[in-house]
């Protein structure tokens, strides 16, 4: 199965972050986890991104917050799905990130999730690779069925 790429600005990008992690684990999907900063450290991040569909990344889920360009640089760098996660790091509560994210001029695109949507960004690229893996739709299927099946158990339950 391909890889998922998880980069992330920073490691005080962290607490979000595991949350995609743990998504993909749950999924039985292999990933791989970086920090690197698209103003900080550029070159790896260039480097990370232009060698990623080679080394067997089939998507890449790049989390950031302030003025969040690291998806974009990403992105600018591979033709391989890229998801950005806006993050609610800064004083503008990730209204910044997520301009930032999802403002992405023609040419280059970014998928954008939610403010701090790391779960959301895990699945869509479980959905991504499911396009090609019948066994991960399976999967994706059967972890639908469960949350609604929570759902209508809440609904059941409901006193008000
Ligand atoms: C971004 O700046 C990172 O993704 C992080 O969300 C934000 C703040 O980084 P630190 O100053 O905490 O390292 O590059």
């Amino acid at each position: 199965m391909k890889k998922v790429g998880i980069v992330m600005g920073s490691d005080s990008d962290l607490p979000i972050v595991e949350k995609a992690a743990a998504t993909l684990k749950a999924l039985g999907i292999p990933y791989e986890a970086h920090i690197f900063s698209a103003h900080r450290t550029p070159e790896q991040a260039k480097d990370f991104a232009s060698k990623a569909r080679k080394n067997g990344f089939g998507v890449i889920i790049a989390a950031a917050g302030m003025a969040a360009h690291l998806a974009g640089a990403l992105a600018a760098n591979t033709t391989l799905p890229v998801i950005g996660i806006p993050l609610k790091s800064s004083v503008l509560d990730g209204m910044d990130a997520l301009l930032s994210t999802v403002q992405m001029p023609r040419g280059i695109p970014v998928a954008t999730v939610a403010i701090d949507g790391a779960v959301n960004a895990a699945l869509l690229a479980a959905q991504i690779l499911a396009v090609e893996d019948e066994d991960l739709a399976f999967r994706l299927d059967e972890k639908r069925a469960v949350e609604a099946a929570n759902v209508l158990m809440k609904d059941s339950r409901l006193e008000l």
